[in-house]
């Protein structure tokens, strides 16, 4: 035995955070299940560290120190049961089983029992960041026995991105609770991209080229909004295609892929009861760009407004509503995913440090952006039911609403779709408001369904006698 840490599965993510632990001085004990890839990395980069290659799972096992210690980057779902299976008989009670896959939860909470039932630790850990971060330093979101934590914890930190020095790191909290965790840091990402888009497209439909663009994202990435996407936002932009001469934008069509992360963020927000309507739209953006046939017949069907055209001063105040309006919808997407982490952490017992949450989200991952670091220091100084009650957020929303709510305005008198926007806005509205018209919902499911309703000047459980004297009783 000769390895301090193990990689399974050396595709992209695999082999990058190999050499990343590599570089940080640990001797890596490698396999992957075609071995050609193995010798390829080993090939390739054996000069940036200590590797332990092995073509047999066995030869792996044996090649560890104990406890022993091993990273599972496989393709998520059956591929990682299949790892897990075939380890277990060459396993040993107290090692440790990373998968650092983008698991359901679920599935990570059935692995973690069941390997704990053969006396092994397994750990749920979320990793984000792509390629580049794998490589140098991704944010990493491990869940599953705190035990395990005290000897993986340390190599994990040692490899993850650093703000200050700081370790974009830490135990989020037992059995899925990782996965949980970067699953929704996902589905925040999504929303991020889809008001990115609607920022784009509002002002691209008043006239904007695409380099202007990339020069507004620039300068939008020296204030505030300060992010990764963001910066990225802007090199795409300014990027032109070379075979055509135009912008690269303009050349990619149209419909955009998902794999599953954020669909699955609202399928459990929907389980859960949380409302993430900034995230759901975004999944159905996406959705609906791939549509096809629906979006041809409702193309030759169907006609906006006519689009006003705008004069330089308007578009400058354009400009600025819409930086305003993504602001402020970037805070409400992480609202809502920060309450869905609270909830979920609540009815699993998982007693997710939220600010722990949003320090490990400041650097590596690909929502990293300068709000975190607000985000973290609110929830470390506040007990809050909602980032939006957050001192300084809520006087950023309430400085930002006016623009906000030009770009929305904007937007439908042009024509331009904005879910994304308006499905956050709608949830600002709907939070902050005094009264809500659920009391007429009431009143008609009390008139249909006899569901019975509460008054607000009395306890008690209510039903008028809708088909009769429209008396009222008390169950
Ligand atoms: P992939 O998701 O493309 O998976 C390829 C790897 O899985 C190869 O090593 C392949 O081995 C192995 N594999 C498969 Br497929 N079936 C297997 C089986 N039955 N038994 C053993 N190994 C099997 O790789 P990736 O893009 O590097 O992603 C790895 C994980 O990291 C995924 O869960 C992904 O969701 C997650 N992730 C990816 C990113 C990203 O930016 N790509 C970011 C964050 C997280 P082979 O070489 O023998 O075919």
């Amino acid at each position: 035995a000769s390895a301090q840490i193990g990689v399974i599965g050396l595709a992209v993510m695999g082999s990058n955070l190999a050499r990343n632990l590599a570089r940080h001085g640990y001797s890596v004990a490698l396999y992957n299940r075609t071995a050609a890839k193995t010798e390829e990395l080993v090939a390739a980069h054996g000069d940036e560290g200590t590797f332990v290659p092995s073509a047999e799972l066995a030869d792996f096992v044996a090649s560890l120190e104990r406890p022993r210690k091993m990273i599972i980057m496989v393709k998520a779902g059956g591929p990682t049961d299949a790892v897990i299976e075939s380890l277990i008989p060459l396993l040993e009670e107290g090692d440790i089983v990373v998968d650092g896959g983008n698991a359901h939860y679920e599935d990570t909470r059935r692995r973690e029992a069941y390997l704990r039932d053969k006396g092994l630790h397994f750990v749920g850990a979320g990793i984000s960041g792509g390629e580049e971060g794998a490589l140098n330093g991704p944010s990493i979101m491990p869940g599953g026995p705190a035990e395990s934590y005290v000897t993986l914890g340390p190599i994990l930190e040692d490899i993850s991105a650093k703000v200050d020095g700081e370790p974009c790191c830490t135990h989020i909290g037992p059995d899925g609770a990782g996965h949980f965790v970067k699953m929704v840091h996902n589905g925040i990402e999504y929303a991020d991209m889809q008001f990115i888009a609607e920022a784009y497209d509002i002002l691209r439909s008043a006239g904007f080229s695409a380099p202007e663009l990339a020069d507004v994202f620039s300068e939008w990435n020296t204030g505030d909004l300060d992010s990764y996407l963001i910066e990225i936002t802007a090199d795409v932009l300014r990027h032109v295609d070379a075979e055509t001469g135009k912008p690269f934008v303009d050349v990619v069509a149209d419909a955009a892929a998902q794999k599953g992360t954020g669909q699955w963020t609202v399928q459990i927000a929907l389980e859960l009861g949380v409302p993430v309507n900034t995230i759901a739209e975004s999944v159905f953006a996406r959705s609906s760009s791939g549509h096809t046939a629906l979006r041809e017949a409702a193309r030759a069907a169907l006609h906006g407004p006519h689009r006003e055209a705008s004069d330089a001063a308007q578009r400058a105040e354009l400009v600025e509503n819409v930086r305003q309006a993504l602001w402020a919808s970037k805070v409400v997407a992480y609202a809502q995913g920060l309450d869905q982490i609270r909830t979920a952490s609540e009815q699993f017992g998982w007693d997710i440090d939220i600010a722990g949450v949003a320090k490990i989200w400041r650097a590596g991952c690909i929502i990293r952006a300068r709000l975190l670091e607000r985000i973290r220091s609110e929830y470390a100084a506040h007990n809050l039911t909602t980032l939006l009650e957050a001192p300084s957020v809520a006087a950023g929303l309430e400085s930002s609403q006016a623009g906000w709510r030009a770009a929305i305005t904007h937007a439908v008198a042009n024509g331009v779709p904005v879910p994304g926007f308006s499905a956050a806005l709608a949830y600002y509205d709907t939070v902050r408001a005094e009264r809500l018209p659920a009391s007429l919902i009431q009143g008609l499911r009390d008139f249909f369904g006899a569901h019975t309703y509460h008054r607000v000047d009395k306890p008690g459980v209510f039903h008028t006698e809708w088909s009769g004297d429209r008396s009222e009783s008390q169950d």
